[in-house]
């Protein structure tokens, strides 16, 4: 496949009520990563994450605390900025959905499609979730009369609101989705979704009477009532791909098809799969109405839990990425997340499995850079000739290659990086076979022991582009240890010969830990 030349790619914005977890940092780990990926092939990169700063969940912990709902935003807002900065994210645009330029293109959004008559005003009668912040009918409730999302005590409630003709869409969107067979992955939730379209799709109430909710986005045209969180939520999306200018005058907003230098639509959204609804279903449709191309894929992984129970704060068994990363350091973390869920699937968090993935980085990648490094160290002097040999492991690159980027395209990135330590593994076997030491005794090898290390180097600078987009740091300390000024992409590291480069022995990578 053509390395594509712009790509775009989302996070959810994370609630501002909670501290990130592992949930949140696999979520932006992934992203990352893929961000990684497709600058190192050259492309153009915008990484979009930030936080979801509207609604009641924020509007009650603020009270909770006894501080103004802003307070709380600023201060998780800078808790999750702060936690991607420790955990080497490299996003291009941290959002906040409170930014003037974000509560502009909502009101914007929601005027265009006002005056598109798609959205009108009604009576809603039916139980409501606080904590979901969603309506639900008497038919979808739990049987003890509980929301069906998080089987807390529902209320009913009759009020006046603002509806979006979603209905209307429903024709559309199955053809979508129909048509583009890679559009929600995995398959099984695209399934999923196709399922939930099977029944009859009702209209999305847009708003919220402020009586009730105050903090939110006022309605343009109805200052009693503020949008509905996930409205506004999602609209970030569009917000920071630069496309709508909603002080041009109408018609030269962004909202109308032809040349555009944003960034949209997204090449790919990247969310868990309990808001897959939202994404798949509420905002294809919003942006149908308001006639708006829509995001390209939808990736929505699985879930993380501890053990076999689900995370969560009454339970006590919050998993913080942060404590793991002052434990074993960042790249133990990143390489943990990426490495053990399998992209799409669900995977359950261990401290031995922790453990037994820090190992596999120290005894195969780490065990095979330091002793690569110091092998040309001390039977090379540090550089070997620039017209040494260094073609032995071309076969094993080339294959992992072609499997590294046909898994990164498919979205299957632990099986990338799953290549990529079988490269590594493969080298250790090499070094065996060829054993380096036996061929430093005899000065009739002194050919054959060239080559040996050469190809070892050469398959070293190909490691260090392979686990860029996972373990950065690391994979830039590798590359320097082989003479590289910083890590080079993949063509580079396959392409450049190994000799004359200046070699530097590397001191363990992952060192190892103290057990508790
Ligand atoms: O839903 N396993 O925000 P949120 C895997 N603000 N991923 C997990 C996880 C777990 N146990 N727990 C959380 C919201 N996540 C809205 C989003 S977007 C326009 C608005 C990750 O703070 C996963 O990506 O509840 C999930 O979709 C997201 O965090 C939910 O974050």
């Amino acid at each position: 496949m053509t390395p594509k030349s712009r790509v775009y790619l989302t996070t959810p914005i994370y609630y501002a009520t909670g501290a990130p977890h592992i949930g949140h940092a696999y979520t932006t780990l992934l992203a990352d990563a893929l961000a990684r990926y497709h600058r190192q092939r050259g492309a153009e990169v915008h990484f979009l994450t930030g936080t979801d700063e509207h609604g009641q969940k924020i509007q009650e912990e603020a009270s909770r605390r006894e501080i103004r709902p802003i307070e709380l935003c600023d201060e998780m807002a800078e808790r999750f900025r702060q936690a991607w900065s420790d955990l080497e994210v490299g996003h291009d645009r941290f959002i906040r959905t409170t930014e003037p330029e974000h509560v502009a293109v909502v009101r914007a959004l929601l005027e265009r499609l006002h005056a598109r008559d798609l959205i009108y005003e009604d009576l809603y009668r039916g139980w409501y979730c606080v904590h979901e912040e969603r309506y639900w009918t008497t038919k979808d409730l739990t049987p003890e009369g509980n929301c069906p999302d998080c089987n807390r005590p529902v209320r009913e409630i009759e009020e006046k609101n603002w509806f979006f003709r979603m209905s209307r869409f429903q024709d559309d969107l199955i053809r979508h989705i129909e048509e583009n067979p890679g559009w929600i992955h995995p398959e099984n939730r695209r399934n999923e979704v196709l399922g939930f379209l099977r029944q009859p799709l009702g209209d999305l109430s847009i708003s919220r009477p402020r009586t009730r909710l105050d903090w939110g986005i006022p309605i343009p045209w109805d200052e009693e009532h503020v949008t509905y969180v996930w409205v506004d939520a999602l609209t970030n999306y569009l917000t920071a791909s630069g496309r709508i200018h909603p002080g041009a005058p109408e018609g030269e907003q962004g909202f109308e098809a032809g040349a555009d230098e944003s960034w949209w639509p997204a090449d790919l959204h990247i969310i868990g799969k309990d808001i897959l609804t939202t994404h798949a279903v509420y905002w294809p449709t919003l942006l149908m109405g308001a006639g708006l191309p829509l995001p390209q894929r939808i990736l929505a992984h699985g879930w993380w839990v501890v053990g076999d129970a689900k995370m969560s704060k009454s339970i006590g068994n919050v998993v913080d990425p942060l404590e793991l990363r002052s434990e074993f350091g960042v790249d133990a973390v990143r390489w943990y997340l990426l490495r053990e869920m399998p992209t799409g699937g669900d995977a359950s968090y261990t401290r031995e499995r922790f453990l037994t993935r820090y190992d596999e980085l120290a005894n195969i990648l780490g065990n095979l850079a330091s002793r690569v490094t110091s092998m040309v160290v001390r039977y090379r002097d540090g550089a070997l000739s620039k017209d040494a040999p260094s073609h032995a492991l071309d076969d094993a690159i080339d294959r992992t290659l072609a499997v590294y980027h046909e898994k990164m395209e498919a979205l299957r990135v632990h099986e990338a990086f799953a290549a990529a330590m079988e490269l590594a593994r493969e080298a250790n076997g090499f070094v065996e076979a060829r054993e380096p030491w036996a061929q430093a005794r005899d000065p009739k090898q002194a050919e054959a022991l060239d080559e040996t290390l050469a190809s070892l180097l050469r398959v070293l600078g190909v490691l260090a582009a392979l686990f860029h987009p996972t373990i950065p740091a690391k994979a830039e300390l590798l590359a320097e240890a082989v003479g590289f000024a910083r890590t080079p992409t993949l063509d580079e590291a396959r392409g450049t010969s190994p000799g004359g480069r200046s070699v530097t022995k590397l001191s363990p990578l992952f060192p190892k830990p103290e057990r508790g």
